[in-house]
């Protein structure tokens, strides 16, 4: 029977090249890792998702491999990172690696090999096709990358296009040839062998491209998602790496995957032996914004979010388990989007924190925001260092006029998470004794650890009270759940029920009191925590404050 830990377990992600820089490069590397452990088991975290450690050119952040095997010399060595692993595991924290697979970096050996000549023997480790037109100068099919603008890249040594459907330096691998797999469990078991305990799966769900690789339906984005997004031989490649490699050490997955819905999670997830243990939906993440593309921004609207929430809370219920999350390396901070970045921010914060830790699935905390950083919204386009940042201007401006596309990606843009952790309110906020590789948001001043630290209702110790409760509640984990008010716009008022518990979550997203009715039996219920020191001990009929949030749990009677 496998461990099924990571149920009740609590994620912290990091972001190595933004956490926390040892040497004064302005690049974070594992020696500062290190020296943040204690405050990383400060937090009561149980696991680590790390963002690329291998090496890479950096076209697109570590997420272009260039080498499975080895640390990137920015970060540090291989014996830091065993050294980390030995003490993230004495602190009893798991370390779950991201596993990049679905293409590599263009410098990786495979390819620099595979585009050489047509009879070179890692020719068909990527796909490569002829062109259209005349002269083959036209693209193979009409599909477009996740970075828009066409998935092929013409390659004048062969005369031959290749795919990508990230950026051009990350070529797909072929999982039509099987000795790419055979690659994959080579790559995993090394990595197992080291003692890492499982992988977050990066576009997992892409591997298997449609035979013929046919054009597809014209879309605003990604023409050609309906021939590689759950692709034909997918569910038997990660079977495959299921039965001969990870079921054999217990390693846990979650695979990330782009735009699928519930029947097609529980393919997945489901089951004995399913080929993931979890996945990262994306449909919650499209409350403010139209058909799920990001720069289409929309108003936000609390009611969207709910029903997205709602269905996946029960649609996974007792058949899969989740995950949550707000926030990662590839999403616009949480606070600004989906409550208010300018009055009660911290109270906003912690509403999202109270959410995420009282849902079910496993929780995923991006690094800083445990302490409510917000988005930095650059200006100036020099300022961003994010290739889909660049790409996704380029379109944008065609469409939005120069000044339009700049709005957007202040708001919208990935650097907006990749900025430094604001560690204190010393120069570089703490991050860096050097000149840091992407700037650090101006109000490390009023958002950091160390203030904080001092601060009794600080979010850094709200996120710590919350995670603490979900392991004392088991119903915060396996409760069910329900919306008690699934009109409103205004507030979310949910209840969760697991055996003879229940516990019952306010929150106000608007920043102005809303009047809630109370709950039957008001006086049956006693306040467990909330992030205003005057919130009403019952749920009782009242005025909710702005981004509040409360908690209450049902009172045994025995
Ligand atoms: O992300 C996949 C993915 O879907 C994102 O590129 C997403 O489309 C985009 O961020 C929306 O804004 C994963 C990684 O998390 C991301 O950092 C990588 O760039 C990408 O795969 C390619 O490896
Ligand atoms: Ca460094």
């Amino acid at each position: 029977m496998k461990n099924q830990w990571y149920k009740k377990a609590c994620f912290y992600q990091i972001y190595p090249r933004s956490f926390c820089d040892s040497n004064g490069d302005g690049i974070g590397d594992i020696k500062g890792i290190i020296s943040k452990i204690d405050y990383i088991a400060s937090l009561g975290i149980d696991a680590i998702w790390f963002s690329p450690l291998y090496c890479s050119p950096n076209a697109d952040y570590g997420y272009d491999i260039s080498d499975y095997r080895n640390i990137n010399p920015e970060y540090g060595t291989m014996q830091d990172f065993d050294k980390m692993v030995k003490l993230l595991h004495q602190h009893n924290i798991k370390v779950v690696m991201d596993l990049v697979v679905n293409h590599t970096s263009d410098k990786h050996q495979w390819f620099t090999e595979s585009r050489k000549s047509k009879d070179n023997p890692y020719r068909n480790y990527y796909i490569w096709r002829d062109g259209k037109g005349k002269d083959g100068k036209q693209p193979p099919n009409n599909w477009t990358s996740f970075f828009l603008g066409s998935a092929w890249q013409y390659d004048e040594m062969t005369k031959q296009w290749y795919l990508h459907l990230f950026d051009k330096n990350q070529p797909d691998l072929n999982y039509f040839n099987p000795r790419v797999l055979e690659e994959v469990k080579d790559i995993l078991t090394f990595w197992l062998k080291k003692g890492v305990d499982g992988f977050r799966c990066d576009v997992i769900t892409l591997l298997s491209k449609r035979e013929g690789l046919p054009d597809g339906k014209k879309r605003i984005a990604l023409t050609g998602k309906e021939h590689y997004i759950d692709g034909p031989k997918i569910l038997e490649l990660l079977g495959q790496l299921q039965e001969d490699v990870l079921s054999k050490y217990d390693a846990f997955t979650v695979g990330e995957s782009v735009m699928i819905d519930i029947p097609t999670a529980l393919k997945y997830t489901s089951g004995d032996n399913p080929p993931l243990d979890t996945i990262f939906a994306f449909e919650h993440m499209n409350a403010d914004n139209y058909f799920g593309v990001k720069q289409l921004v929309r108003k936000f609207s609390l009611k969207r979010l709910k029903n997205t929430v709602g269905k996946w809370q029960d649609g996974l219920y007792e058949k899969a388990w989740n995950t949550l999350y707000w926030e990662n390396h590839d999403q616009a901070r949480i606070v600004g989007r989906y409550c208010s970045a300018t009055e009660y921010r911290e109270m906003g914060a912690q509403m999202m924190g109270t959410i995420l830790l009282t849902l079910s699935g496993t929780p995923f905390v991006y690094q800083g925001q445990e302490i409510g950083q917000t988005s930095i919204g650059m200006t100036n386009l020099d300022d961003y260092r994010d290739v889909e940042t660049y790409r996704s201007y380029n379109t944008m401006k065609k469409v939005f006029g120069k000044k339009g596309a700049m709005k957007r990606l202040a708001y919208c843009s990935r650097d907006n998470a990749r900025t430094p952790v604001q560690w204190n309110s010393g120069e570089n906020a703490g991050f860096t004794t050097g000149t840091p590789w992407i700037k650090v948001n101006p109000n490390y001043n009023q958002i950091n650890v160390a203030q904080q630290e001092t601060q009794k209702t600080s979010t850094l110790n709200y996120y710590r009270k919350l995670i603490q409760l979900r392991k004392e509640h088991d119903v915060f984990v396996f409760g069910t759940y329900k919306d008690l008010l699934p009109k409103s716009n205004k507030v979310w008022i949910y209840r969760r029920n697991y055996n003879d518990d229940e516990i019952v979550v306010f929150n106000n997203f608007t920043t102005k009191p809303v009047k809630v009715a109370p709950l039957k039996n008001a006086d049956e219920y006693t306040l467990l925590t909330s992030n205003y020191p005057n919130s009403a001990t019952q749920p009782t009929k009242r005025k909710l404050h702005p981004h509040e949030s409360a908690v209450y749990i049902k009172v045994k009677k025995d």
